[in-house]
């Protein structure tokens, strides 16, 4: 049902959904408080183990929510932050026990799922109500039990799904985060608050800078009350309502003058954010310490850091002197004529007290050797191919209002098919410059699965800074004059790269109704 009649049935379900099922998802923090980190979940002797169990239930304002759920022993929280070491293993249990309508679930299978002989877990349709995880930024491979998001799918109700994930010696230490990535209806759950931190311990050894600082960790969701239906959202910073209207807002505490180490996500569908941390009307110089999960080779200072969805931000943070006014904001965002309004809001206070919670405070790690990091010879490298995509947009059509394309030039604009061949191949020890173009009067997200890549050319022009990453934002199209481009380079020399994975435009609405593809690297 990849169809018109999809896009009809499901704007008629949601517009009457009312599930009447009591809790099953844990409180969220009130309007107000105190933003705490997530739970941490660290690695014990190599291996960290945890089961994760999605729920879904409606609150009493009608925001749905889909959540991890985590029993401590003594309580149940949501979306734990799991802390591995690189060389270790993560063993994730994945139960499905999401409970929705009978109607949802028959009406928004999307058929043209993938053949029994390619099936990972349990197989069977795409649907709102069947899950998996993608490990966002994650260097590992794309294998079932692993990072594959073509092919696994976990129903409701089945005995639950085993990840079981090497986590490479050469993961670079950083930021990432795990959501569920089932084609037509990553949107659903990832609305619904399904989204974590993963932390790949060790920034301390490659930026001694942040040792001893207490961290924080932020993810910034976003929430329709109505997915797929453009409207108001709502943005929170760890699951607290960071703007509601005549109300308190969230409170990030900190000590007068201190440094702390903050490790943002952003967990949203589709929002672009601007960050700065506002102090006095002033944004504040931040010490970027990394993007992407990726180290960067010096810190830098900036005062605005642009967020695409699905992009991270480690920095340091100043807390200015007692009894001043300090917010941490994202500021508008232009996404174009026909895009999405990317709106100006204070996330958080930034409360001064004495009493501030101290956070978590990485070890010092005394001596710091020189590290050598994954993709540092990337920029000396000769590509040995380059390659031309093109994000566009088409109105009307059969899969909704606007078809949403994101094409290798050269061959035929179409949307995602799960069972289509893959629109590239190449082999493990390829370095491939790739040039994507925005044809469209929308800026869109690109993410690449499995690799960072490195950033090169904007619109022609050498770049200031190479940055490693795995999602960007390509500018959209002004109607008239050159269309904006973005030159990386990908690095497919790692061997665990090898196998069939997606790239897509990580605004959730496009990659779901079509804008990705499969690319495979051949052993
Ligand atoms: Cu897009």
């Amino acid at each position: 049902m990849h169809s018109l009649s999809k896009w009809c049935l499901m704007v008629a379900v949601l517009g009457s959904l009312v599930v009447k099922l009591g809790a099953q998802c844990p409180d969220r923090p009130v309007p107000g408080s105190v933003v705490d980190d997530p739970l941490s979940l660290t690695a014990q002797n190599g291996t960290l183990s945890a089961q994760l169990v999605m729920k879904h239930s409606v609150d009493g304002n009608g925001y749905t929510h889909y959540c991890y759920k985590y029993n401590t022993g003594t309580q149940i929280v949501e979306a734990p932050t799991l802390r591995v070491n690189p060389g270790d293993e993560l063993v994730l249990d994945i139960l499905n026990r999401i409970e929705n309508e009978d109607a949802m679930k028959m009406k928004m299978a999307m058929t043209g799922g993938d053949a029994a002989a390619q099936a990972c877990g349990d197989g069977g349709a795409m649907r709102v109500d069947a899950t998996n995880v993608h490990y966002h930024g994650m260097n590992v491979p794309p294998k079932c039990h692993q990072d594959d998001v073509i092919h696994t799918l976990i129903q409701p109700g089945t005995a639950g799904f085993k990840y079981k994930i090497p986590i490479p010696a050469t993961q670079p230490p950083g930021l990432y985060w795990y959501h569920p990535h089932v084609h037509g209806f990553t949107e659903f759950q990832v609305n619904g608050g399904a989204a974590g931190a993963l932390i790949v311990e060790g920034m301390e050894k490659i930026h001694p800078e942040v040792a001893g600082l207490p961290e924080r960790v932020f993810l910034i969701r976003q929430q329709f009350q109505v997915p797929w239906i453009p409207g108001p959202y709502q943005l929170t910073i760890n699951y607290q309502v960071s703007q509601v209207i005549g109300g308190a807002k969230p409170i990030i505490q900190m000590k007068p003058g201190e440094k702390q180490f903050w490790r943002v996500a952003n967990a949203t569908l589709q929002d672009f954010m601007p960050l700065q941390v506002i102090v006095n009307n002033q944004p504040q110089p931040l010490q970027l310490v990394a993007l992407d999960g990726y180290p960067l080779p010096q810190i830098r200072t900036q005062d605005t850091i642009v967020l695409p969805p699905a992009g991270r931000a480690e920095f340091i943070v100043q807390a200015p002197p007692a009894g001043t006014d300090a917010f941490l904001f994202t500021q508008d965002y232009s996404t174009g004529p026909t895009g999405n309004p990317d709106l100006q809001q204070s996330l958080a206070a930034i409360r001064l007290s004495d009493n501030a919670n101290a956070g978590r405070i990485p070890r010092a790690t005394g001596q710091v050797a020189p590290v050598r990091m994954k993709y540092d010879d990337l920029a000396s490298q000769k590509p040995t191919a380059e390659r031309k995509l093109f994000f566009s947009e088409e109105f009307g059509g059969t899969n909704g209002p606007i078809q949403f394309y994101i094409t290798v030039d050269g061959q035929k604009q179409r949307v995602f098919e799960p069972n289509e061949k893959p629109v590239i191949t190449t082999k493990v020890g390829a370095i491939e410059d790739w040039t994507i173009e925005n044809r469209a009067l929308e800026t869109h997200a690109f993410h690449m699965h499995q690799i960072h890549f490195m950033m090169l050319e904007v619109d022609g022009k050498p770049v200031a800074n190479q940055d490693m990453r795995d999602t960007i934002d390509i500018p959209f199209w002004e109607g008239s004059g050159p269309f904006h481009s973005v030159k990386v380079r990908m690095d497919f020399r790692d061997p665990t790269t090898a196998g069939t994975f997606p790239f897509h435009c990580h605004i959730l609405l496009h990659e779901d109704l079509g804008m990705m593809h499969k690319m495979v690297v051949e052993p």
